[in-house]
């Protein structure tokens, strides 16, 4: 007998094609529920160090598309983590295990808030963001932080910082205010 998990997720790929557009570009590639189906589909598919600049991969609980526009996600916001260019070969593929891992062992007090987490391939440097559904719930979103900066390990010295999603899209320059840091 397989050992279920508490939600069923879905892994999905962005491909960067340029006569496509954004939304077209992601595709949902499988969706599990138990550990062991988890781990067939990770030890089977590349790691996120090995995929070409300008990809993507999105885990999101079924149902949540991984964009701002989804109902789950528009009153959201990301944790983020900038990675430099050298954390691709050193930290990429372990941040991004360790947050799954996390996501589908439920390991944070409000893992209801969560909707998902994307890894960015990016030669200006990777980015790993975890989504929340409700930027206005303040208490979830910062423990929902915290756990991450303890989980993953990230020094104390090293700011995270939270985005609202209508921040992002809204963006007149090249960064986006902080909403909370831990
Ligand atoms: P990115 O891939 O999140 O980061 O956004 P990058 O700038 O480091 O590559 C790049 C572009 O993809 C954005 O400016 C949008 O045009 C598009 N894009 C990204 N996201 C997350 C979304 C989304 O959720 N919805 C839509 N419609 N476009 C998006």
């Amino acid at each position: 007998i397989k050992h279920p998990l508490q939600n069923c997720w879905t892994l999905w790929y962005y491909e960067n094609d340029r006569s496509q557009t954004w939304e077209k570009n992601q595709k949902e590639i499988a969706s599990f529920q138990t550990v062991e189906d988890f781990w067939s589909l990770y030890n089977h598919i590349k790691p996120a160090s090995e995929l070409r600049q300008g990809n993507d991969y999105s885990l999101f609980k079924r149902g949540i598309r991984p964009m701002w526009e989804d109902e789950a996600n528009k009153r959201g916001g990301r944790w983020l983590i900038n990675l430099d260019k050298k954390q691709r070969t050193n930290e990429l593929d372990r941040y991004w295990l360790d947050i799954i891992l996390c996501l589908i062992g439920e390991a944070f007090e409000h893992s209801d808030e969560i909707c998902g987490a994307v890894v960015n391939i990016r030669g200006k440097g990777d980015k790993i963001g975890v989504w929340t559904s409700d930027a206005t719930k303040s208490a979830a979103v910062i423990e929902i932080g915290k756990k991450l900066k303890e989980r993953l390990h990230i020094p104390p010295r090293t700011v995270l910082g939270y985005q609202i999603h209508k921040d992002t899209q809204d963006k007149s320059g090249s960064v986006t205010k902080n909403s909370y840091t831990v």
